[in-house]
């Protein structure tokens, strides 16, 4: 078993984007909760994630989704992410929450609500030019609800269409991401359910087009890790969109469901080729409803580095022998062996070495940051979805 002194190189090179939208007030269908201090515009969402890298070192970018964060001077916006240490990444688009979405928007059957999305979408385009953004990341609500309600194929080939219209814009050094979930808002059927219909639809675009995987968005039980390994030997896999999940798209704190599981998706994407790559994005896609927003993201942040070191230890050349010489207990043994060791004080140890605090979440509670959003930020509307 190596140590973890030996993976430290490794680890040093983690990135891991936040999302703008877990510094807003967020909730459930029944409701969102305010809290104090919370960011009221994207230029305090940033000020928030800068927290986060500032105290972990884990965070260097912060995923933007349009029109949420949508302002004026996207040339200020950068600059003021710049000034904190902290660079713009993702552009989310977003094409469900406007009326003329209700059956559909690249899929729709009206031309015009479908050029509608497009022309969105190429909005988004222009302000990742304007950002310095790689990626373009859609996620589509499509679908219905009853069973002879669409014409799942219609839907399927006006949704090639439309994508290989956004992918034209697409510049030299970007990348067009689509993310496939399986259910929610539509639960009858959804035009992009799985990796298959995400890969089938990006394979057909090109080079620059690419698989997100949430880890959320998948049918319980589902093996993710398999999913892993197939989009890296398909070299499709462009992003993941990290949380966690008991029942349906829930977006909890990463690694807090199934640590286990967190981990064994760690290990098929360093096996795979996938880890300090930067064609495969850590993203986190969580929302913080009744937590603390900033100590939530630290400890999301964290998880993932703390899975990753685990990952890292496995002993991946006896490993091999054991599975080629087709121990079964042996294999599994030193696969666990990894997963069961504690790594946190070395982690805390490793970080000091790097000018880092040895506790992280504990630097950030006692910075004071927390009681100054909180007096300062009075009056304006909290950012929340929607806004
Ligand atoms: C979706 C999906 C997207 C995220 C939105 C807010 O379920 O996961 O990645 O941008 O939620
Ligand atoms: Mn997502």
């Amino acid at each position: 078993m190596s140590r973890l002194i030996d993976v430290a190189p490794q680890l040093a090179a983690q990135a891991i984007e936040l999302p703008s939208w877990a510094f807003g007030n967020s909730g459930t269908r029944f409701k969102v909760f305010g809290s104090a201090g919370t960011a009221r515009d994207p230029f305090e969402k940033i000020a928030d994630a800068a927290q986060v890298h500032r105290y972990t070192g884990l965070a260097p970018t912060v995923a933007l989704h349009i029109p949420w964060d949508k302002v004026e001077d996207f040339d200020a916006l950068r600059k003021h992410a710049d000034d904190l240490g902290v660079a713009l990444g993702t552009i989310n688009s977003n094409t469900f929450q406007d009326d003329e979405y209700k059956l559909g928007a690249l899929t729709h059957t009206d031309a015009a609500v479908r050029q509608k999305a497009i022309d969105h979408h190429f909005e988004c385009i222009e302000v990742m030019n304007a950002t310095g953004s790689r990626d373009l990341k859609i996620w589509l609500a499509e679908g219905s609800n009853y069973p002879g309600q669409a014409d799942l194929r219609g839907r399927q080939d006006r949704l090639a269409e439309s994508l290989a219209t956004i992918y034209e814009r697409i510049g030299e050094n970007q990348r067009l991401v689509l993310e496939y979930k399986f259910f929610e808002p539509a639960f009858y059927h959804t035009d992009v359910p799985d990796w298959g219909t995400s890969y089938a639809q990006v394979a057909a675009l090109g080079e620059r087009a690419v698989v997100c995987l949430d880890t959320g968005h998948h049918a319980p039980g589902t093996n993710i890790e398999f999913i892993v390994m197939q989009l890296l030997r398909l070299g499709k896999l462009g992003s993941f969109d990290f949380n966690s999940r008991f029942y349906a798209d829930d977006d909890l704190i990463v690694g807090a469901a199934d640590p286990f599981q967190l981990f064994r998706i760690l290990f098929e994407v360093i096996r795979g080729g996938g880890y300090g790559n930067p064609d495969v994005a850590f993203m986190l896609d969580q929302c913080h409803n009744i937590e603390q927003k900033i100590p939530g993201q630290i400890r999301s942040v964290l998880n993932v580095q703390e899975m990753t070191a685990r990952a890292l230890l496995v002993d991946t050349t006896a490993l091999t022998a054991a599975q080629e010489s087709g121990d079964v207990l042996e294999a599994n043994r030193i696969f666990m062996d990894a997963f069961y060791t504690d790594v946190r004080a070395d982690l805390a140890a490793w970080r000091e070495t790097r000018g880092l605090p040895a506790d992280p979440m504990e630097a950030y509670l006692a910075s004071g940051y927390q009681q100054q959003i909180e007096s300062e930020r009075v009056g304006g509307t909290q950012a929340g979805w929607g806004a």
